[in-house]
């Protein structure tokens, strides 16, 4: 397949005007290309699986706007739901019956959930879950793991994944010592140096918060038996466990890792698919911890859009079609086919490449026969083997994430045929690959 004669003149013309209204032309760093190089395009419309820029360019779309668009784009159930809702008033800082019935939905699906509380951002939802579990517990201490991303709360930009890992800082410039200071960051899959840890701060501890699937330093797999570990030593010290599951809620099961490991957390965050692609975050929990929320009890938390009529009725469409199409049976079924279409197409690569994936969550782990389970064991390499790869696969058609760090996501608008044209889209990318 020749490369597209991609043509980009109205998205330069967009993102130089992007760069003087926006720092770095952008609301949110990891879209500005400063990982791949080279000029972002400015997206115009989406549907299904393709995007299309402002100069028409089309694109077979594996990041889904980093996950959300479980259904695909402009998917008719949501954007009929949204419509209805918009039409009734955009928001009204009260109750609605979409927000109570969306949580309802929630605590249907995820079996450590008796109560929700909606936010506008998965930072929102982590940073709340963070400042309950202090509450609760009535201790400051937070462990982290290095390579998880929790949003950009202060006193979790340390050590994080996603644009921080793309971007190679240990943590973020603005962030005081003090507020660090209260993050303890471990490696992944060392429970050795979690029991040591909890063996000298056990009481000082809060909570440890993770993705119990790590999908933003790259798809870091939990080993057998880890999640189990992480809740026995949580309990015996009474510290909370917060399953962070932005990413693999409702996405990897209804119940999202929770439900696939049979592992409780104490509380659970939220964001991404639950809002169908508008902006919605969540935390939940046991009633007993969720009631120490104002207005009942005394940790406060609050939000001006939270429970916002219009993101309800997105999210609240996204989970009755997920629920009403069996829609994990068949995710998982793509995420296979995508597994099998890719492996023998991997073997021709300049170097190894070995693939990682949960349901529908996938990621080309580079330079490395076995996928990494910490971010320490990600190839040092990864980001500049990527570069060139990425923008072979862009210049004919088919968009991954502009990051070596970040997964790929397949939606429900995905056929095998796309990962046909991905394989070939891969194969063609190697023979040009400056490794070769
Ligand atoms: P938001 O505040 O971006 O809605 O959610 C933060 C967050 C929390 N927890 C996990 C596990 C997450 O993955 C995220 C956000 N994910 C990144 C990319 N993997 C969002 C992309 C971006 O920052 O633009």
């Amino acid at each position: 397949m020749a490369v597209k004669n991609i043509v980009h003149d109205e998205s330069e013309q967009i993102f130089s005007r992007a760069c003087r209204a926006l720092p770095g032309g952008v609301s949110s760093p990891v879209r500005a290309f400063r990982a791949v190089g080279g000029t972002p395009p400015v997206i115009a419309r989406a549907a299904g699986a393709e995007i299309e820029d402002v100069d028409g360019n089309r694109y077979l779309d594996f990041v889904c706007s980093w996950g959300p668009l479980i259904l695909g784009h402009a998917h008719q159930a949501v954007v009929e739901a949204v419509t209805r809702a918009v039409r009734r008033g955009s928001s009204f800082g009260a109750p609605c019956e979409d927000e109570v019935a969306l949580a309802e939905k929630v605590i249907d699906f995820y079996p450590a959930a008796e109560q929700v509380r909606f936010v506008s951002s998965g930072t929102e939802a982590t940073m709340s879950a963070i400042r309950l579990a202090r509450g609760v517990t009535g201790r400051d201490l937070i462990v982290k793991f290095s390579g998880c991303y929790h949003g950009h709360a202060d006193h979790l930009l340390v050590a994080a994944g996603s644009g921080l890992a793309t971007f190679g800082q240990p943590s973020s410039a603005g962030v005081p010592e003090a507020f660090a200071g209260l993050t303890r960051v471990l490696p992944l899959d060392d429970l050795p140096r979690l029991e040591a840890l909890f063996a000298e701060e056990g009481a000082r501890i809060a909570a440890v918060i993770i993705e119990p699937v790590p999908a933003n330093n790259g798809l870091l797999l939990p080993r057998e038996g880890y999640l189990e570990a992480l809740r026995r030593i949580t309990e015996e010290h009474g510290a909370l466990l917060i399953f962070d599951e932005v990413i693999s809620g409702f996405r990897v099961a209804p119940g999202g890792l929770c439900e696939l490991s049979g592992v409780m957390p104490d509380l659970a965050t939220f964001g991404k698919v639950i809002g169908g692609g508008l902006p919605v975050g969540a935390f939940g929990g046991s009633r007993e911890i969720m009631r120490q929320l104002a207005p009942e009890g005394d940790v406060y938390q609050a939000g001006t859009l939270s429970g916002n009529p219009v993101a309800m009725a997105a999210g609240l469409a996204v989970l009755t079609h997920l629920q009403h199409e069996d829609a994990w049976r068949r995710l998982d079924e793509l995420g296979a086919a995508l597994e099998e279409r890719l492996l023998p197409v991997l073997k021709n690569a300049p170097f190894p490449v070995a693939l990682a994936r949960i349901g529908s969550i996938f990621w080309m782990a580079l330079n490395t026969n076995d996928p990494p389970r910490a971010a320490e064991a990600v190839a040092p390499d990864a980001g500049d083997l990527y570069r060139p790869l990425f923008h072979s696969l862009l210049n004919r058609g088919v968009n991954l994430a502009p990051s070596a760090f970040e997964v790929g996501f397949i939606s429900l608008a995905h056929r095998e045929e796309h990962f046909d044209r991905l394989a070939e889209t891969l194969d063609a990318a190697w023979a040009e690959h400056p490794a070769r």
